[in-house]
């Protein structure tokens, strides 16, 4: 509640004003005005009344939020007449938003003529948000859009609740879910290249990112994080791995010498990678419904018949316009994929946006120069679509189609595995060898 007391020119207290929100009804009107006399006329009990209204304008959220979860309204703003899978991406933006425990209670599409550069949305319809977020006891507003520095920070001071885009949300995730010490090297370095950009205008935006996404900032920097800081700590994290980098590049050299084979598999984020990982090699890496939910490399062997080998590795999950500062960190993971002699890209046929995520992969792919590796297509998650679609999609989009939670699905694989790396059985073992 906002209260406006006018003092007349004699000094002594005149009119009184009131405004508060109002709970979301039918009518238009979201807040309402009260005028008294002079502040004797005042009766009401602040307390009551606005933890009436408080209780009142909470009602409304239909999410079943658990304690201490942050409630997020998701905000996507197109141009008109853009042609952009907003429904997709807002879909993808939700399961974004779930992984990093965010109670998603709105979204907001806008399609403005034009953009608006200071706000990205209208700025009519920016206040129509914070109204929003207000009313529906909102913590977090996400854009799908990237936001600049100077947008984050102008929306920022339009109101008091967070303002994030999908890049911070991804950040915010990978920074949850590192475990290893090369991990999380990795994303800080990631997020600390993303905001020394953004330390600029009043640091509104700033203070409240710094704490991250239920106060998960980057390490133990805080609010008095000036840039000189920042960089010195970018320098100190590229410095750890550098050396830590020397460890796995001893790593990655053991294993060649070995002289096995590798299988690299790659993949869109909840593809199913891991539990082909462990179904394939009987082991037990992570496997979680969330997106990313392997940050760390792992390999296992695998062993086919005639005393063949390979080694199998499992890699981060890709994703749609992966934030550069983040491809950027995990470049040297991925750059462990250079020595795979095959690449297995895990699909999820079950996903309706399953070509796109194929796409954006391959693209990746392409960004990171493998596109020499030899790369076999494995439509995962059979079990979830109809037989012959599945099996119309292997043959338009060449590939192999399994289920990863069922063992008996993977003998098209193995043997496209076994052709892949070792040849055809003819071509290895010629017709006058293979007889006796
Ligand atoms: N129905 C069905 N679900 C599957 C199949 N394969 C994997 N899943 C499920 O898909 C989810 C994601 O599996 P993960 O193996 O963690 O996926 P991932 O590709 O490693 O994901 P990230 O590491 O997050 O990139 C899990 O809930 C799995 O149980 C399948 O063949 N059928
Ligand atoms: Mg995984």
């Amino acid at each position: 509640m906002m209260v406006a007391l006018e003092v007349t020119p004699q000094g002594l207290p005149g009119k009184v004003f009131l405004s508060y929100l109002l709970p979301s009804n039918n009518q238009k009107e979201v807040w309402q005005i009260e005028q008294y006399r002079s502040p004797a006329d005042l009766s009401i009990q602040f307390l009551d009344f606005i933890q009436a209204l408080e209780a009142e304008l909470h009602k409304g959220v239909g999410v079943p939020a658990q304690a201490g979860q942050e409630l997020a309204i998701l905000v996507s703003v197109v141009p008109y007449g853009k042609t952009f899978p907003i429904e997709d991406s807002l879909a993808e933006l939700g399961e974004l938003a779930r992984t990093a425990d965010l109670a998603v209670i709105d979204t907001v599409v806008q399609r403005p003529k034009r953009i608006n550069p200071k706000y990205l949305m209208g700025e009519g319809r920016l206040k129509d948000l914070v109204i929003k977020g207000l009313q529906s006891g909102a913590t977090v507003i996400c854009f799908d859009q990237e936001l600049t520095a100077a947008q984050a920070n102008a929306i920022a001071e339009q109101t008091d609740l967070k303002v994030i885009d999908r890049t911070q949300l991804i950040l915010d995730i990978f920074a949850k879910r590192a475990h290893s010490r090369d991990g999380k090297v990795r994303v800080e370095l990631a997020q600390l290249q993303y905001l020394l950009p953004r330390l600029t205008g009043k640091g509104i935006f700033m203070s409240r990112l710094m704490g991250g996404i239920g106060g998960r900032g980057p390490g133990e920097t805080k609010l008095e994080i000036d840039r000189r800081r920042i960089k010195d700590r970018i320098h100190r994290l590229e410095k750890e791995l550098d050396h830590l980098g020397k460890s796995g590049w001893q790593r990655r050299a053991k294993r060649r010498k070995q002289g096995l084979p590798i299988c690299s598999i790659v993949g869109y984020t909840n593809a199913g990678k891991s539990t082909l990982l462990n179904a394939l090699t009987e082991s037990a890496v992570t496997v979680e419904n969330k997106l990313f939910a392997t940050l760390d490399t792992a390999s296992r062997r695998l062993r086919f018949p005639r005393e063949r080998e390979v080694i199998i590795t499992d890699t981060v999950g890709f994703i749609r316009d992966l934030p550069p500062s983040l491809l950027g960190a995990f470049r040297s993971t991925l750059a462990e994929l250079q020595d795979a002699d095959l690449l297995l890209h895990v699909i999820d046929v079950g996903n309706p946006r399953f070509e796109e995520q194929m796409a954006a992969v391959e693209a990746l792919l392409t960004e990171l120069e493998l596109q020499h590796i030899p790369l076999l297509r494995c439509f995962n998650k059979k079990d979830r679509v109809d037989a012959v679609v599945v099996q119309r999609i292997c043959q338009r989009l060449g590939g192999v189609a399994i289920s990863a939670l069922d063992t008996g699905t993977f003998v098209p694989l193995l043997t496209q595995i076994e052709e892949r790396i070792w040849g055809r059985p003819e071509a290895a073992f010629p017709a006058k060898l293979s007889g006796h």
